[in-house]
């Protein structure tokens, strides 16, 4: 509880005052270690459960609103979250992330590699969420469904039998949230009720087809509001990287897509370990983000 342990390049590790007045570098305490003399003051569990569960409860509530949605906390959604909260620090950004760490397919990539870019994604959960007081990351949350309201269309145009096309389109206006774990029950568990985030834009960036990813565009499918999915190709590094940061855009209104979802809906190659477009990619959502959130 209230412990913060300083960046790897400070010299020596700090700790700040804790609700029991800790307040010596760790470093220092070693000497104390192992003796006697050593014994922790008193501590009453309902305090440690009460700080927990108050922060958290209290973030859901003011997330409950919000400006900005991004899915995901990979590589692409780590630096749309960086360069949308520099860029609008007025603006509440939420991010969801299923799994416990943010990072998504970085850890893996940058652990087989040690410089260029994937250097860079290793630093970017520090800058893109930890520092900027206007985003809140949500790990061990699901996204596992789209909230949407009917578009209005400025023009709608006609079918062959002149059925308005336009009539069953949406508009995405927020997400609805589960634990992930919950998520993963609903199987063989009942009545598990879903929170929600209101926002007037989302963007997605759940990489592509696996236990968790593509998330929202396969949800778009079944809500009839894309036909099919291309699904993502064979690997070529070539063209990959391009398609990815040139294809990053607003699929349906309020929703736009980066990073390697994006590959299952334009069928674009696989990349493998080469993280500088998805950090681009995210760098483009949070731009086109900005200009739908003006609109
Ligand atoms: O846990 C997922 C990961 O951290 C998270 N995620 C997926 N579905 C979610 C949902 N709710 C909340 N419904 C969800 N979170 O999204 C993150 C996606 O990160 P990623 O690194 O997989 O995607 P990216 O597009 O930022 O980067 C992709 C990197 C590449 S390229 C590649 C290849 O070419 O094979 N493989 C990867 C992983």
């Amino acid at each position: 509880v209230g412990l913060k342990v300083a960046g790897k390049n400070d010299a020596t590790a700090s700790v700040e005052r804790d609700t029991r007045g800790l307040s010596k570098p760790l470093l220092e305490l070693m000497p104390t270690l192992g003796t006697d003399a050593f014994t922790f003051s008193p501590i009453r569990e309902s305090t440690v459960s009460r700080a927990m569960t108050r922060r958290y409860f209290a973030d859901l509530d003011a997330h409950a609103e919000s400006d900005i949605v991004i899915v995901g906390a990979g590589s692409c959604g780590l630096s749309c979250a960086y360069v949308l909260s520099t860029l609008r620090p007025d603006l509440r950004i939420t991010m969801i992330e299923a799994g416990v760490a943010p990072g998504g397919g970085a850890w893996l990539g940058t652990a087989l590699q040690r410089d260029g870019d994937a250097q860079a994604c290793r630093r970017l959960p520090g800058r893109g969420w930890r520092t900027r007081p206007n985003v809140k990351l949500f790990n061990a949350t699901t996204v596992e469904d789209l909230i949407t309201r009917k578009h209005h269309a400025e023009s709608v145009s006609l079918s062959d039998d002149g059925e308005a096309e336009d009539e069953a389109k949406v508009r995405i206006a927020g997400v609805v949230t589960n634990w992930t774990l919950v998520s993963m029950h609903h199987d063989d568990q009942s009545c598990m009720d879903p929170n929600t985030i209101n926002a007037p834009v989302i963007i997605s960036t759940t990489g592509h087809d696996g236990p968790f990813g593509a998330f929202s565009v396969k949800r778009l499918v079944s809500m009839k509001q894309m036909e099919r999915l291309n699904g993502m190709r064979g690997l070529d590094m070539q063209s990959a990287e391009d398609a990815i940061v040139n294809n990053t855009r607003e699929i349906v209104p309020g929703l736009i897509v980066g990073g390697m979802e994006l590959s299952e809906i334009d069928g674009a190659n696989r990349m493998g370990p080469t993280f500088g477009a998805m950090a681009l990619s995210g760098v483009k959502a949070a731009h086109e983000a900005i200009r739908v959130f003006d609109l």
